[in-house]
């Protein structure tokens, strides 16, 4: 039997943070030895809340430069442009006339975002769902590693193959139930400003998060700005400090010490001592990627061919579900 498949994504909508890194880029490179895997710059969703046409490619080369910065081997995954395979907006349109209206309309994440957008929200955020289904099932996957925000998103894709399959596939399954797997510790950073709210890259405050590119004067910067509270000593897991928990998990996954050496070593710390202990961490251990991706987005022509290369075996297996799917619809084939 072959290795299981795997996909996931990022949106280029601006610079990765430490919650993309922590709770899903880490965990591809860690796995990715043991899978087939597809990761994808998701710039379809990029554009479901307003966009900047003008650094639009720009952020999405990052990104993908980036994937090859924190570990991304070509040895074991393909990178590719989701924008790149059409087969994905195609299939979304085929998913969108199956799904329910009011299963889009629960979706947390859409409730929170067109709070946001007020009058102006597009389709599109609505819709986000419906196109992550799509990438994921064009490509079969078993498994969709993700932070905790997305595990609702996949309930839904799940929930779509059901339909689908039972609608359409006459016994069969045309198209596979994935797994989410989401990690314990990193699923779910939180902003340096509000302990309670994940750090994302849409806050409008540069302050609320690092990123894996910010200088060292920046994260020296931000985590001295960081919001703490007033009590001695620090804690996990205290549901009143919302933000001791948050930075000290982030000084864990940066340090790679567990959480019984983190509570060992910085239990009695005052805030100042700890801030510089956790600023020399976050540099140092960003530093190597910041590096390798200053060699990346050196070489655009290296960075082309690999996205090309990327497209292509995407398309391959996007274009063969897509055709299994219409073809179960009812569609005939062009000869
Ligand atoms: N704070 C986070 N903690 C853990 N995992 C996270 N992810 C995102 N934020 C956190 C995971 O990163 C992957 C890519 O998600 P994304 O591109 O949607 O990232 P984002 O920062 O959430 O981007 P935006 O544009 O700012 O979107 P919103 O406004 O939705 O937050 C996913 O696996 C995600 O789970």
């Amino acid at each position: 039997m072959g290795r299981q498949r795997i996909l996931s994504g990022v949106q280029p909508t601006g610079n990765l943070h430490l919650g993309n890194y922590f709770g899903a880029i880490r965990n591809w490179v860690e796995i990715q030895s043991q899978y087939d895997n597809y990761y994808c710059v998701v710039d379809l969703h990029a554009i479901t809340v307003p966009h900047n046409p003008a650094t639009l490619a720009q952020d999405t080369y990052a990104i993908a430069a980036l994937y090859l910065a924190c570990g991304i081997d070509l040895q074991y995954s393909t990178i590719f442009v989701q924008s790149h395979v059409s087969a994905h907006s195609e299939l979304a349109w085929l998913l969108n006339c199956i799904t329910p209206l009011n299963w889009l309309e629960d979706m947390i994440q859409f409730k929170e975002k067109r709070i946001k957008q007020g009058e102006s929200v597009g389709m599109g955020l609505l819709d986000y769902p419906v196109l992550m289904a799509a990438d994921i099932l064009l490509y079969q996957a078993d498994k969709v590693p993700v932070g905790e925000d997305q595990k609702q998103h996949l309930e839904l894709t799940r929930d779509i193959v059901d339909r689908f399959n039972h609608q359409f596939g006459k016994g069969k399954k045309v198209i596979k139930s994935p797994e989410p797997m989401i990690r314990k510790d990193g699923a779910r950073v939180m902003s340096l400003t509000d302990g309670t709210r994940k750090m994302s890259k849409s806050d409008p405050s540069e302050l609320s998060r690092i990123n894996i590119l910010d200088s060292a004067d920046e994260i020296t910067k931000k985590i001295k700005k960081c919001k703490t509270d007033p009590i001695a000593g620090l804690t996990f897991d205290d549901s009143e400090r919302p933000e001791c928990h948050n930075l000290l998990t982030i000084y864990m996954l940066l340090s790679g010490k567990t959480k019984d050496e983190v509570t060992a070593e910085c239990g009695d710390m005052r805030w100042g001592d700890f801030k510089k202990l956790l600023t020399e961490t976050a540099i140092n251990s960003l530093q190597p990627i910041q590096e390798k991706y200053a060699e990346v987005i050196a070489e655009k022509g290296y960075l082309d061919e690999i996205l090309r290369e990327g497209r292509q075996k995407a398309a391959e297996i996007a274009n063969q579900t897509l055709e299994d799917v219409k073809v179960a619809m009812g569609y005939s084939l062009p000869m």
